[in-house]
């Protein structure tokens, strides 16, 4: 079978090593592969992308050129990206491998040179552009420095191409490089090493509690949601981001200030930025383009990197344990299927945490707050790379992580949680269609019908889909 995978019905039918059964079944295989094909839908946000799907060779080919075209950052280089991006999203929600380029007849967003890519990979399983790619020191080392908090693409071409860096070493003893100006990348240079692990899903469930806990201290109805990549089933993520509301409209006032001040108390802050609420009613139906420069949305927010004990993984589980043994009872009992009980657990654990995990957290950092502070009082100064060098690389007993603490308001809450849960394709995707297919502008603030010139409420995403008119996606099928 494998001498024929790349052959049409017709040479296969011509193949005589075949029964008259395998024949067919095979036929009928391609066929479906053609028509599914066929089937993919135009805008993103009407498919279902999942976080692992069958064409993880080409997709990472794409990706790859896709991340060329970002680092290079020239003129006509985002629309580059955009395309490698819209066509490896378009594999992505295909249900067989791809073996032939007659598989991906009619698929959309498969740009000439996305084609060729996918083509020469299918005929000699390697692309030499890729190659190409892969084997750029200098655009390698780009990319390294963009793994850095606070380092884009002018930055790190800066930094090889013009003073011919090659390490973070070299970047910590370059005299010509000051941070001073800016703490988050004298922070993010400083961290990397902390910062470059990848958050395991666990870590980020515990730092959602210990959020959520502080938070219950101020007010006990408040919410906290992880969102982002973990919400969309991702098990890593580079970042933790959590979504803060109250059920009551207001309520929300002023908690974040509480509760960066609570969690610096307790030395759990290592560095981060305030950025307070620009949202105004005018903005639902205004161009996206009066967000402050480099910011996402309008939401009161905080973003930084908070510090946690290292052991944060290994935290005791049994209350998570037992509370999948009362959700696994409890499904039983109603007789339902396994497959619903995975997902309740995917989607939903980490609010069902019990206090015994609580308590477990509070003696865990008891334990360890004595061995890994300095206090906030005597963190170094923002500015002070050599002293910040220092701190990352002694003996300590937490690690640095990235965390994001976004505010939102009841009445926007169920377009923040659509923003916030992604994927920025998925975002880009809805917003597009909304615009283009209804005449809607939509925002993680709101959507505002631009016929009618009125804003449109929703309480929940399921309602946020309904309005837009599409088939409601669970958020592990926004992976696109
Ligand atoms: N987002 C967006 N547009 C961007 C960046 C982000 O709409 N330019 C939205 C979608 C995801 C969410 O914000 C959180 O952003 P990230 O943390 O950057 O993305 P992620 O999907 O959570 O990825 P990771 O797992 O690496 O953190
Ligand atoms: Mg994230």
């Amino acid at each position: 079978t494998d001498s024929i995978k790349n052959k049409s019905p017709v040479e296969i039918v011509n193949c005589h090593l075949l029964s008259d059964d395998e024949l067919e079944s095979k036929c009928q295989e391609l066929h479906a592969a053609k028509e599914e094909s066929k089937l993919v839908s135009k805008y993103e946000c009407q498919r279902s992308t999942p976080l692992h799907h069958q064409n993880e060779n080409l997709t990472d080919a794409l990706s790859a050129v896709e991340e060329e075209a970002e680092i290079l950052d020239r003129k006509e280089d985002y629309s580059r990206a955009l395309a490698f991006c819209k066509a490896a999203c378009s594999l992505k929600c295909l249900t067989k491998p791809v073996s032939s380029i007659q598989d991906i007849k009619g698929l959309p967003n498969i740009g000439d040179h996305s084609r060729d890519i996918i083509k020469e990979i299918l005929e000699n399983g390697f692309s030499r552009e890729v190659e190409r790619i892969k084997n750029d020191h200098s655009l390698q080392k780009k990319k390294m420095f963009m793994s850095i908090y606070g380092v884009g693409p002018s930055t790190a071409r800066k930094w090889v191409d013009v003073l011919q860096l090659a390490t973070i070493e070299d970047v910590i003893n370059c005299p010509s490089i000051n941070p001073r100006k800016e703490a988050r990348l004298a922070y993010g240079i400083a961290f990397h090493e902390d910062l470059k692990q990848q958050v395991g899903r666990t870590t980020a469930m515990r730092i959602r509690d210990i959020v959520h806990n502080e938070l219950k201290t101020l007010d006990g109805e408040v919410t906290v949601e992880v969102t982002g990549g973990f919400r969309r089933g991702k098990q890593f993520g580079h970042d933790v981001d959590l979504l803060i509301s109250h059920p009551v409209e207001g309520r929300e006032t002023g908690l974040l200030q509480k509760l960066i001040h609570r969690l610096n108390s307790k030395g759990l802050i290592l560095h981060g930025v305030m950025e307070e609420s620009t949202f105004s009613e005018e903005m639902l139906s205004k161009s996206s383009k009066l967000t402050p420069k480099g910011q996402l949305d309008h939401f009161e927010k905080w973003i930084g990197i908070m510090k946690f004990p290292k052991n944060l993984e290994t935290t005791p589980q049994d209350s998570v344990r037992d509370r999948k043994e009362t959700i696994k009872d409890e499904f039983k009992e109603e007789g339902k299927k396994r497959i619903k009980l995975d997902h309740s657990l995917t989607v939903t654990d980490h609010n069902h945490i019990g206090s015994g995990l609580q308590e477990q957290i509070n003696k865990s950092f008891q334990k360890s707050s004595t061995s890994y502070s300095p206090s906030p009082a005597s963190l170094p100064s923002s500015s002070d790379l050599s002293e910040l060098v220092k701190l990352a690389q002694s003996e300590r007993e937490w690690r640095a992580s990235r965390v994001d603490l976004i505010i939102a308001p009841a009445s926007q809450y169920a377009y923040a949680l659509v923003g916030w849960t992604g994927s920025k394709m998925f975002n880009r995707s809805l917003r597009l269609y909304a615009q283009r297919e209804l005449d809607m502008k939509l925002t993680s603030h709101g959507l505002f019908d631009m016929k009618q010139r009125k804003p449109i409420q929703a309480s929940s995403e399921q309602e946020v889909f309904e309005i837009l008119k599409l088939q409601y996606r669970n958020p592990e099928e926004r992976n696109c």
